[in-house]
């Protein structure tokens, strides 16, 4: 049977084995589940990849620290990426690594296509290089950053501030310089290549200030695949990395070739600003120079900031600072799908994010424990005790019957679906909680427990508790991108198990879904109330 759905290709950036995941790492992973479990419910044919990056200077590095060989190193810390994509409930369908076969392949490929199509030539390179960035740095770039930062005697990384190292040595360079009016060009033709939009200014104007050729293999050290056609090189680890989007749905694979051609382009690469001038420049051009289609959208994601608490400032997390925090104190405190709901709804997909315990602890209890939460917990015992354990019995067309609630959902999916579709999950988690908020409300204003206490307003009971109900029900559908387990664990209690998965989710958020006179289960408090304790 031919499969209609449309297809969803999202990426995250494959991060460096210098070190174990952190906060930044897991947030971007997080970002792209959230997007991915999203298109999943709308029906498309999502297809997830994250992965690691092996190669380059920097790896080989830490290995050479860690008295073990580059490949000890990446398969030592591999498993550790894993873990933690696993505790985090990450739902990627595949995990790329570049020393696979399947990407060796594939690079040698492109390098044969990029000699064919005569966008790479042989000459010396003598400049800046940082390891730590793995980028190599104009002698403008690296006085003008020297200067601005007082540095003298030495020159530091423009980016990192760490020493840089003189590279002189042959190399194969790419001819980026022959793109700048077709980089330009889509651009001017595709506004949304880059998003948020702010973001897009920042790469006009790179490319707008001339673009150079740059130097794409090494030859001063060997932790890189071969040049096919030149054995002394290894290729320069992001012309390398970069390509693993294509790799992964069978670039330069002739046994992969429809998957290749229903999957690239790519909808989205989601990538940290940290990285953007490499993926929506030198990535496109490298795209355009062997005649591939390019990715849809290029989304930047800000930068994790620790809050400092006097000041009210963000400040970059590190552990010099003493401000660094690991996603396991995070996840101890707050569980994972807290930890899920805390990065992705208060902090601005777009923007930098401060970020902080006693914000943490503010959210989780105003959000999760007293309202989401709360209102589960409410409702659901109050089902089980006015109707003998099950959701009530309701008539035919009880769903037509107008109430503030449904009025408020019935609002509220187009809102939510058009702010998830554009990563505004902070708009897309207010939606949800305006019925949360309401239902409570509602809780309060109809007081059912004195409905209860009168048997002549049988009917009125049976309609408040079904409208909570199914008000819950709905909040566990859009709450499910977020909150994965949460959201099935809540269907479950309300005997709606097989809802879990769907792939209908505009249909699942229609007003009238519950199912009547089923099963319910009070359960364990969701989310209990956390102490305000650390600062
Ligand atoms: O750059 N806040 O890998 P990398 C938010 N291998 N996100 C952060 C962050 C922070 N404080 N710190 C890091 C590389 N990140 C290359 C990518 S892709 C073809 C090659 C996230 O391990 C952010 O998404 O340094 C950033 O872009 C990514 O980690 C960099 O990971």
């Amino acid at each position: 049977m031919a499969d209609n759905k449309k297809p969803f290709y999202i990426t995250t950036p494959i991060y460096y084995v210098n070190a174990a995941p952190h906060l930044g790492t897991a947030y971007c992973t997080i970002l792209c589940d959230v997007q991915a479990r999203f298109r999943r419910a709308m029906g498309q044919d999502v297809k997830f990849l994250t992965g690691l990056d092996e190669h380059g200077e920097k790896v080989q590095r830490a290995a050479e620290d860690h008295g073990k060989t580059p490949q000890e190193w990446c398969d030592s810390l591999a498993p550790a990426f894993h873990d933690i994509w696993n505790t985090l409930e990450i739902s990627n369908d595949d995990f790329i690594r570049t020393t696979q076969p399947r990407q060796i392949r594939a690079v040698q490929h492109l390098w044969d296509r990029m000699k064919d199509a005569g966008y790479i030539y042989k000459d010396s390179y003598d400049g800046w290089y940082c390891v730590h960035e793995e980028t190599y740095y104009t002698e403008t770039q690296v006085s003008k950053s020297d200067e601005d930062h007082g540095v003298v005697g030495r020159h530091l990384c423009p980016e990192c501030q760490r020493e840089l190292q003189r590279v002189k040595e042959e190399s194969w360079f790419f001819k980026l310089s022959a793109f700048q009016d077709r980089l330009l060009k889509l651009y001017d033709e595709h506004p949304d290549f880059v998003m948020p939009a702010f973001r897009m200014n920042e790469v006009r104007s790179f490319v707008e200030s001339g673009l150079r050729d740059i130097s794409v293999s090494r030859t001063s050290f060997d932790w890189g695949i071969p040049v096919p056609f030149d054995d002394k090189h290894v290729t320069y680890v992001w012309f390398d990395a970069l390509l693993n989007y294509a790799t992964a749905v069978g670039f330069g694979d002739p046994d992969m070739a429809d998957e290749y051609a229903r999957r690239w382009p790519a909808q989205y690469h989601v990538v940290g600003k940290d990285i953007i001038r490499f993926h929506c420049v030198i990535w496109p051009a490298m795209l355009m120079a062997i005649g591939e289609a390019l990715p849809e959208h290029v989304f930047a994601h800000g930068f994790l900031m620790v809050r400092n608490e006097e000041t009210g400032q963000g400040e970059k997390m590190s552990k010099s600072r003493g401000n660094a925090i690991a996603p396991q104190d995070v996840i101890d405190m707050l569980g994972v799908e807290g930890y899920r709901y805390y990065f992705m709804t208060d902090c601005v997909p777009g923007e930098d994010g401060a970020i902080s315990y006693s914000r943490m602890t503010q959210v989780y209890n105003a959000d999760l424990a007293n309202s989401w939460g709360n209102l589960v917990s409410r409702s659901l015992n109050m089902s089980a005790k006015y109707f003998d354990g099950k959701t009530p019995e309701l008539p035919e067309g009880w769903a037509d019957r107008a109430n503030p609630l449904k009025d408020i959902a019935d609002g509220l999916v187009d809102r939510y679906v058009a702010a998830m579709s554009v990563f505004d999950y902070v708009s897309a988690k207010n939606a949800v909680l305006e019925l949360v908020h309401a239902a409570n409300h509602y809780i309060e204003d109809s007081a059912p427990w004195a409905v209860a206490k009168d048997p002549a307003r049988a009917d009125e009971l049976e309609q408040i508790i079904t409208n909570l109900l199914e008000a819950i029900r709905i909040s566990a559908h859009l709450f499910a991108p977020f909150m994965p387990q949460t959201s099935a664990e809540v269907l479950r209690r309300m005997s709606l198990a097989d809802e879990a998965d769907t792939t209908d989710l505009i249909a699942a958020c229609q007003w009238g879904g519950l199912a009547s006179g089923a099963a319910v289960t009070k359960g364990d408090a969701l989310f209990p109330r956390l102490d305000v304790k650390k600062g």
